[in-house]
């Protein structure tokens, strides 16, 4: 089933549609471009059975590592601390967090926003790039601490550049799934009730990203994904 645009997409789950603005998406680029470059910048990681990821990745703040499933101090292709996250994207995660609550606070039935949708600090930012052939298989975020997973902190996903096809639902199962399309700019959030949904990327659309955007960075065909969270 597919969902067109902005609003809640499911309890905990909302979409701000084209919500960094471009100039935002700009220093975005540029920003993750220069730390990507640097010690702990981008690599191709890969699976515990030896399969590469189908994107290029680094980790801010704390380093995912895909193969073992565990945060740690350093990443695993240098050897190297993780870059800090700049302050600037975490100012933006925290307003669009309360801007999802605004969203959330227009439904009178809810008293309370933040049951629905916690509030977090984020000290993790994972930093995605697919080309357009790039896909990340349907899969759960759920190595990070148990008490942020017992509370619903969500997790704060920003894409920039090319669009991108994104499946998310309760199984594991591409059939079952919804399937939204995420473009430059916009902000997808999952928490509460929806933190520990399946979800993955199937495809990214060539061609799809504004044009000023490449202009202004030259970012190459492909997409920026940016997810934050709190260990
Ligand atoms: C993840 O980093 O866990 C993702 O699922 C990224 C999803 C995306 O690229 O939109």
């Amino acid at each position: 089933e597919e969902s067109g645009g902005q609003g809640v997409l499911r309890p905990g789950m909302v979409l701000l549609k084209r919500y960094i603005s471009l100039g935002d998406q700009i220093e975005m680029v540029k920003t993750c471009r220069e730390i990507g470059l640097g010690p702990g910048g981008f690599y191709r990681p890969g699976y515990k059975n030896g399969a590469k990821l189908r994107l290029q990745m680094m980790c801010l703040g704390l380093n995912w590592d895909p193969e073992t499933r565990k945060y740690e101090d350093q990443s695993p292709a240098d050897g190297c601390k993780p870059p800090c996250i700049p302050r600037e994207f975490n100012q933006l995660v925290e307003t669009a967090i309360q801007d999802a609550h605004g969203l959330l606070g227009k439904d009178c039935t809810l008293s309370n926003v933040e049951d629905m949708l916690p509030a977090m600090s984020p000290d993790i930012c994972i930093v995605n790039f697919y080309t357009t052939t790039g896909r990340l298989g349907l899969h759960q975020d759920r190595d990070e601490s148990s008490e942020t997973l017992d509370k619903g902190l969500p997790v704060v996903s920003f894409s920039v550049g090319d669009s991108a096809e994104f499946l998310y639902g309760d199984q594991r199962d591409v059939n079952k799934a919804d399937k939204v399309v995420l473009e430059s700019g916009d902000v997808l959030i999952f928490g509460g009730r929806s933190r520990h949904i399946f979800h993955g990327v199937t495809s990214v659309i060539p061609n799809s990203a504004p044009k000023a955007l490449i202009e202004e960075t030259r970012l190459r065909p492909g997409r920026l994904n940016l997810t934050f969270r709190q260990y």
